[in-house]
């Protein structure tokens, strides 16, 4: 079943080379239901060429930990296994790959590219220096949204509500099952084997005090947690997903952020299984609209992570009050140990420290605080995205750019009553949280560890 034509654009055109294609694997690390995968072996199949997956391994990526990068390099360890059962091969090339990928183009005389899309900036970067490096023809396959980015809006959307009736409107035509991948006729057998993952391990950064993260990495485990999911957590979902008490959310977003398990599958199987509607729905929003809109958000506005990105009557209020007195200023230090006044914002930061993971719920107060406590704007919104993008599994993601510009810029959000610092934020209170769930329970967990 050929696939959608929205999903991939030409980047550039060129000449088909006499070797390999190529697939340049970065944000969805997988081999079942990988619309990029999937392309670059029609692209290969008809052309009847060999089929190469190539990674670039860079030893600093947007301030990951080296837990962040064990936990890929876990995964991407699994997924060359499960190429090499189906005849392709796996590279695993030292980068920079806007100076090491245009020369294994060459070197291979590769047949043609196909990268996946992805809007951080780094990656748009990435992609630019390649485009003008190489004379063949360069693809870029969304295997990520469940709508492609470009179909789904032509332009920044201000808001869920916005967008909404947009992707309801296609998913029909894009939420479809996947064809699977083919077993491939045509890679040499001796370019099928193992990379060397302990030279590669050598180059990362050095493994930090950080205890490893607690959930597995790989397909595998990306599966199985969706299947736990689905049996235990989804019908409370609605309920519970607030409550960092209840294990209320999926735990899904490491393996999202991978790409080791995409959202199209997740989507589908959840839509077919018997839970409550407005549980499944209340998923689906998060899942589908909500995490659209953050890569709409990064796709359309380059300036995602600075306060420049955020709305002209955010800039105005945060203006306002820029000189408004702070009751309390924390060091960056402060706040990343944990050492504020607050014992629930210090329990969620130790949360995240510790297991690489805060609650979804608790992620809000957490930022909002950031921007109470900093002499600044520019300052809290800093901090926020060097503390999510060092320590969190599922950090350094379009999703995490947006859920901190939402809590600290209004973005996608409306002006609510003005206060100190805030002006029109919105503002979160620790009373507020204690409505919401048993605030000296969670702490009590959190420091028991
Ligand atoms: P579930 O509630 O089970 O949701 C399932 C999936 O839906 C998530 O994995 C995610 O892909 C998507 N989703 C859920 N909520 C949101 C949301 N608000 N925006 C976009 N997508 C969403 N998410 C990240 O993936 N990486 C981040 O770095 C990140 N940083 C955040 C920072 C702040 C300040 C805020 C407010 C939110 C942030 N989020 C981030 C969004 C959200 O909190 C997480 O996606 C969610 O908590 C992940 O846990 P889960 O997979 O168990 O969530
Ligand atoms: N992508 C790569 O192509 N090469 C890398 O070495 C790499 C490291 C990395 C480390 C932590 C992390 O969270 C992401 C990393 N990514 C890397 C990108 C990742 O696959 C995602 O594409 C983006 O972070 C999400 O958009």
């Amino acid at each position: 079943m050929p696939m959608h034509p929205e999903r991939y654009r030409l980047l550039r055109q060129g000449l088909f080379g006499k070797g390999p294609v190529l697939y340049w694997m970065s944000r969805d690390q997988r081999t079942r239901d990988n619309w990029a995968l999937l392309f670059a072996q029609e692209q290969a199949l008809l052309a009847e060429r060999p089929l190469q997956v190539v990674f670039f391994l860079v030893p600093e990526f947007l301030q990951a930990v080296r837990r962040s990068y064990d936990f890929m390099v876990q995964g991407l360890r699994e997924l060359e296994r499960e190429l090499a059962r189906r005849g392709i091969s796996f590279h695993l090339l030292p980068g920079p790959p806007e100076e090491a990928l245009p020369r294994y183009v060459s070197q291979v005389r590769a047949g043609c590219l196909v990268a996946d899309f992805d809007p951080l900036q780094i990656k748009r970067w990435w992609k630019f220096r390649v485009a003008e490096s190489i004379e063949i023809p360069f693809y870029e396959v969304d295997a990520h949204n469940i709508v492609p980015c470009w179909t789904a809006s032509p332009k920044q959307e201000y808001g869920a509500y916005t967008l909404r009736p947009k992707i309801q409107r296609l998913l029909p035509e894009f939420l479809e099952d996947f064809p699977p991948l083919k077993k491939h006729p045509y890679n040499p057998p001796e370019e099928i084997g193992e990379s060397d993952w302990a030279a590669a391990l050598k180059s990362l950064p050095k493994s930090s005090e950080l205890p490893p993260a607690t959930n597995r990495s790989g397909e595998k485990a990306a599966a199985r947690t969706l299947r736990r999911f689905i049996e235990s957590g989804l019908a409370s979902y609605d309920r519970d997903r607030n409550d960092p008490l209840k294990d209320g959310q999926s735990n899904l977003s490491p393996y999202l952020h991978f790409g080791q398990i995409a959202a199209q599958r997740v989507a589908w199987e959840v839509r077919r299984a018997v839970a409550p509607t407005d549980s499944k729905k209340a998923f689906l929003e998060e899942l589908i609209v909500r995490r659209e809109l953050a890569d709409n958000f990064c796709f359309y506005n380059p300036r995602y992570d600075r306060v420049a990105g955020f709305p002209e009557w955010a800039r105005k209020t945060l203006d306002q009050h820029r000189k408004d007195p702070r009751d309390y200023l924390y060091t960056f230090g402060q706040l990343e140990r944990g050492a504020t006044h607050d014992d629930l914002w210090n329990a969620a930061q130790r949360e995240m420290v510790s297991t690489g993971k805060m609650h979804g719920y608790l992620r809000m107060y957490w930022a909002k605080k950031i921007l109470e406590w900093s002499a600044s704007p520019e300052e809290a919104l800093e901090t926020a995205i060097a503390l999510n993008d060092r320590y969190e599994l599922d950090g350094r993601d379009p999703n995490g750019y947006t859920g901190i510009a939402w809590s600290i810029g209004g973005v996608h959000d409306r002006p609510w009553g003005e206060r100190q610092v805030f002006g029109k934020i919105r503002y979160m209170s620790y009373k507020g949280c204690k409505t919401k769930f048993d605030v000296p329970a969670y702490i009590k967990r959190q420091l028991s560890g």
